[in-house]
């Protein structure tokens, strides 16, 4: 066990599988380090059956006090998805400004990617999501609401600040990565004749200054198609907020399954606590089944470590779940085995030693 200064982590499990896999990541989490501090909230769908809202009103306050946010899933059956998002993650990335979304793909040995003829490893990529504009700005509104000639208004919107950050970050992780230092941005600027042409040309303008890393421009669909097509050929994928979640779930299945797939709502700077969460939501289909897989969370545990400067505890974690994979014999159903969420992280706290 590794030990560090002491760290507050805020634990939000959230809905449906989220308080399977979060408790898991928290049990790895104990045995890979000491010295972490955690407070859960129960937040999310039961909190808004009961009082109205997916949180309180003092929600980001009390989370600021802690050093990262370890988050499951959001999402309810019974409760229209805008408002479980809009009500509690959105908020969060918004109001603090995780204007990063790194969300990695890799395929580990003994994972079956379902595209044929791909070798441990030569899927590697990291998709860059923009995190508080683009499509996610939550601007617009309705006219004549419920009326037969109801009207819905949304707007996009992209700022060369919002551009600039995020394509900046993107090339400079190109660099720190260790990989193909290639960046591949992604947009639709062909029919989004103005918010994406702005993302282009600040893309071409930062790339200019990193005559290092080699670079490439990709429509959407050329980009879902290349993504089956030539997925070894990518590296670090820049994308609008919507495209890059569109993206990156399909990265996280060319890699093997969505429930390996973890993420990271980054604050560069440091002036607020980072948020990190598996990309998969709430399942209610397995929820309360324990059949979750808890390795997407169990690896943002590792990215958050990471983040927090603690790469040793986070390569621990890491190479837990590496040997776990390749080991094969406890795996979730959606890798092919039959083990529970329980199964899963018992052999990953074995495989810290
Ligand atoms: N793991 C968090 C979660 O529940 N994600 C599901 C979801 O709907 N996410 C939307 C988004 O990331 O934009």
């Amino acid at each position: 066990m590794e030990h560090m200064k002491r760290l507050s982590i805020a634990l939000l499990p959230g809905d449906g599988i989220g308080r399977e896999v979060i408790p898991a990541a928290r049990r790895v989490l104990e045995r890979a380090v000491g010295g972490l501090q955690f407070e859960e909230y129960e937040w999310g769908s039961e909190h808004y059956f009961r009082h109205g809202a997916m949180m309180p009103v003092d929600a980001l306050q009390r989370l600021r006090q802690h050093d990262a946010i370890l988050l499951g899933a959001v999402g309810h059956p019974d409760i229209p998805d805008h408002i479980t998002l809009n009500g509690m993650l959105l908020p969060i990335r918004r109001g603090f400004d995780l204007y990063v979304n790194e969300r990695p793909a890799f395929l580990y040995e003994g994972v079956k990617s379902p595209l044929i003829g791909y070798a441990p490893g030569s899927i590697d990529m990291v998709v860059i999501r923009e995190n508080t504009e683009g499509e996610y700005a939550n601007v617009g509104g309705f006219l004549y609401h419920h009326m037969p000639e109801e009207v819905a208004v949304q707007t996009s919107v992209f700022t060369r600040f919002g551009c600039e950050r995020v394509i900046r970050y993107a090339f400079d992780l190109g660099r720190r990565r260790n990989g193909k230092r290639r960046v591949t941005s992604v947009t639709k600027s062909n029919a989004q004749g103005y918010s994406m042409v702005l993302w282009d040309s600040v893309f071409r303008e930062v790339a200019s200054e990193y005559p290092d890393i080699e670079t490439e421009s990709l429509l959407v669909d050329a980009a879902a198609m290349n993504f089956v097509r030539r997925p070894g050929s990518f590296d670090v994928v820049v994308a609008s907020n919507l495209f890059g979640d569109i993206l990156s779930d399909l990265s996280a299945m060319v890699a093997g399954s969505i429930g390996l797939a973890p993420s990271a709502n980054l604050d560069p700077r440091r002036q607020a606590p980072s948020l990190f969460e598996p990309v998969h939501g709430s399942a209610p289909d397995i929820a309360g089944k324990g059949l979750a897989n808890p390795l997407g969370t169990i690896l943002a545990a590792a990215m958050m470590l990471e983040h927090l400067g603690e790469p040793a505890a986070a390569a621990s974690i890491e190479s837990g779940v590496r040997s776990v994979l390749a080991c094969g014999k406890a795996l979730t159903a959606d890798l092919g085995g039959r083990a529970s969420t329980a199964e899963v992280t018992d052999a990953v706290i074995a495989a810290i030693g």
